[in-house]
């Protein structure tokens, strides 16, 4: 099974959407593996956004990810990056589609309410930069002989 970072920033945090965030991931049959409320340091946050450091709302990006905790989470399932990235929407919110995470919440570029790795190997990286391997748990779900069932 794969596994994905995601992570709800501080401003999904600060308008009290922790638990609907969750409970989409959750409905969608993803699996919970790894659970954390946490206050974002400078150096971590140039260490997760270091694929941005060029841009120019890059030091925008790390002060926003810095202002306040976020909540982040690993998660396990069939194709768990792209389907996580399809449930959050496009990076802007003024674009992303109704149903999604960020095209029902929000309509800030730089405040869009959540992360997701957008590949396998950055999925790697980002849960090892912000989950030791014990604070993974891996439980499965009763429910996963439906949600897999055909497979
Ligand atoms: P993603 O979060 O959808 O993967 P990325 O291109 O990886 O989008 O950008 C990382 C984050 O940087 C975005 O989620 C957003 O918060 C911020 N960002 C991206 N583009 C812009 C921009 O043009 N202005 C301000 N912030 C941006
Ligand atoms: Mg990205």
């Amino acid at each position: 099974m794969e596994r994905t970072f995601f992570a709800i920033k501080p401003d999904g945090v600060g308008r009290g959407l922790v638990g609907e965030v969750i409970a989409r991931l959750e409905r969608k049959g993803l699996r919970l593996i790894g659970l954390k409320l946490m206050q974002v340091t400078p150096q971590l946050a140039q260490q997760h956004y270091a694929a941005h450091s060029e841009k120019p709302f890059f030091q925008g990006l790390v002060s926003f990810i810095t202002s306040g905790p976020i909540v982040a989470t690993v998660w396990e399932g069939r194709e768990a990056v792209s389907v996580v990235r399809g449930l959050m929407g496009a990076t802007d919110p003024v674009k992303s589609a109704p149903g999604t995470l960020r095209g029902d919440y929000g309509l800030s570029i730089s405040s869009n309410l959540v992360h997701g790795s957008d590949g396998p190997e950055a999925a790697e990286r980002e849960i090892s930069l912000f989950f030791r391997p014990d604070e993974l748990v891996g439980a499965s779900r009763p429910e996963e002989t439906w949600i897999y069932a055909g497979e």
